[in-house]
């Protein structure tokens, strides 16, 4: 258990605001000013055992990589401050800080713990973030809490626990108010070796926030997209949980386009091993086991408050039916859209063909890396061609046919210099052995014609 502080209201408000005093004064020279919070009422108090939430986590024990690097933020700010001047192992020796500041602090006993305390005079969300020291063998947690100026207290705890080698990040939508912090060390602890720590407001943030540890991840199911979320500061990572019920195949497209942002899908597996990441506005078709998986999207350098991502996962399902957008053939038949020699409109061709659409599965979204394959069977000796492709992350498709052999000229048309000889012959669209319904099914397969002006 935590210990208890139950310090009378004059002995707690004189600590935290001499503390404060001190602290300000010792690291004037790197802090921006702030004004210090003003606490009243009765005791401080923790409120909640530090180490309880362990028992949600799931089996977190490898690495989860962060998405940036603190100490380097601190050296090229030169923000980067020892605020352990002096002990500040309690709330009410807790240290002021500000947002948007990096700190480097240790801690140098076993099971310790660091306070720090931070005022914001806006609402909006809150992200802590805690860049631990990269050991095996140390464990460091972030606790966040709000002061309630009403009961004295802290209360609201948000605790992020992942295991060793895991940063650690806090997010909450909080009021403008008084605000601590804390890390503990939950196994092991390092007396030389700095961890960072840092809290950035952010004034503007999406709907599915807080969401940046697994314990606030969205939850989703086989296909879904997300869309109106944003990535609103450097640090925000936006979670979901997602679990497929079947061996599926999924097409999965991370679509941004604020500019000057890069960012990135990490996907990771129940304990949290990465299973890879996708690139924004890449189209990407990845196969999946049963099970949950943790979904992150986080960008790589900038960020944009204001212009959204989407994050799609469709699931495969077989084609039911094709939209033939065109059929390309040679220059002297091909009139660039479908002809009607009185059969109806078709498309010609003679000795090639280029066929390219769209497949779509039964509820007429895209069907994506589908096998296609087309048929035309010619009337001279009923000979059939076919020709082969797969669709893409979209549906589209090209399937060519060359070589094929001249038609017999049984039909004929009297155009107004010239009559046309030429065969109606069948187009037919398979995926996997099944036919597809398609808006063509047949061709006007052109022979010859005789100039012959009227
Ligand atoms: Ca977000
Ligand atoms: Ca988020």
């Amino acid at each position: 258990m935590l210990k208890k502080w139950f310090l009378s209201l004059a002995i707690a408000g004189s600590a935290l605001l001499s503390g404060l005093a001190g602290q300000a004064e010792a690291s004037a020279s790197v802090l921006p000013a702030a004004a210090p919070p003003v606490v009243k009422g009765g005791e401080l108090t923790s409120p909640t055992d530090f180490k309880s939430q362990r028992d949600a986590l799931p089996e977190s024990r490898k690495p989860l990589e962060a998405p940036l690097s603190l100490d380097k933020a601190a050296r090229g700010q030169g923000l980067s401050v020892n605020v352990n001047a002096a002990l500040n192992n309690n709330p009410n020796n807790a240290i002021q800080v500000v947002t948007g500041a990096v700190y480097a602090d240790k801690i140098t006993e076993e099971g310790g713990q660091r306070w720090y305390v931070f005022q914001t005079n806006a609402p909006g969300k809150l992200t802590a973030y805690l860049q631990t020291i990269p050991s095996a063998s140390i464990d460091y947690d972030l606790h966040l809490f709000r002061y309630d100026p009403a009961t004295s207290s802290l209360v609201e705890q948000e605790t992020s626990s992942y295991g060793p080698q895991s940063n650690e990040q806090i997010s909450r939508i909080a009021p403008a108010g008084i605000y601590f912090l804390a890390v503990s060390a939950y196994t092991g602890f390092d007396a030389n070796t700095s961890y960072y720590f840092t809290v950035v407001e952010s004034p503007s943030y999406d709907s599915a926030e807080p969401d940046d540890n697994i314990w606030h991840a969205q939850e989703k199911t086989d296909s879904f997209t997300v869309s109106g979320q944003t990535i609103d500061n450097s640090l925000d990572a936006d979670w979901i949980k997602y679990t497929v019920t079947a061996a599926k195949s999924f097409h999965i497209k991370l679509a941004n386009n604020a500019p000057g942002t890069t960012y990135q899908l990490q996907i990771f597996n129940q304990n949290l091993g990465s299973l890879g990441t996708v690139d924004q506005n890449k189209d990407v078709d990845a196969s999946l086991t049963p099970g949950t998986y943790y979904l992150r999207v986080v960008s790589l350098n900038s960020y944009n408050a204001s212009v959204p991502y989407s994050l799609t996962f469709s699931e495969y399902k077989a084609p039911a039916s094709v939209e033939i957008v065109s059929i390309k053939s040679e220059p002297n038949v091909d009139a660039g859209k479908r002809i009607d020699y009185g059969e109806g409109n078709k498309w010609r061709i003679q000795n090639y063909m280029t066929v390219t659409g769209l497949a779509k599965d039964a509820s007429g979204a895209p069907a994506f890396n589908a096998p296609i394959t087309v048929y035309i069977q010619t009337k001279l000796n009923n000979k059939i061609y076919s020709g082969t492709g797969t669709t893409s992350s979209n549906g589209t498709f090209n399937v060519a046919i060359n070589g094929i052999q001249p038609a017999i000229g049984q039909n004929l048309f009297y155009g107004y210099v010239s009559t046309h000889y030429y065969d109606i012959i069948p187009l037919l669209v398979y995926s996997g052995g099944t036919q597809l319904n398609a808006n063509d099914n047949s061709l006007y397969h052109y022979a010859y014609s005789i100039y012959n002006p009227h």
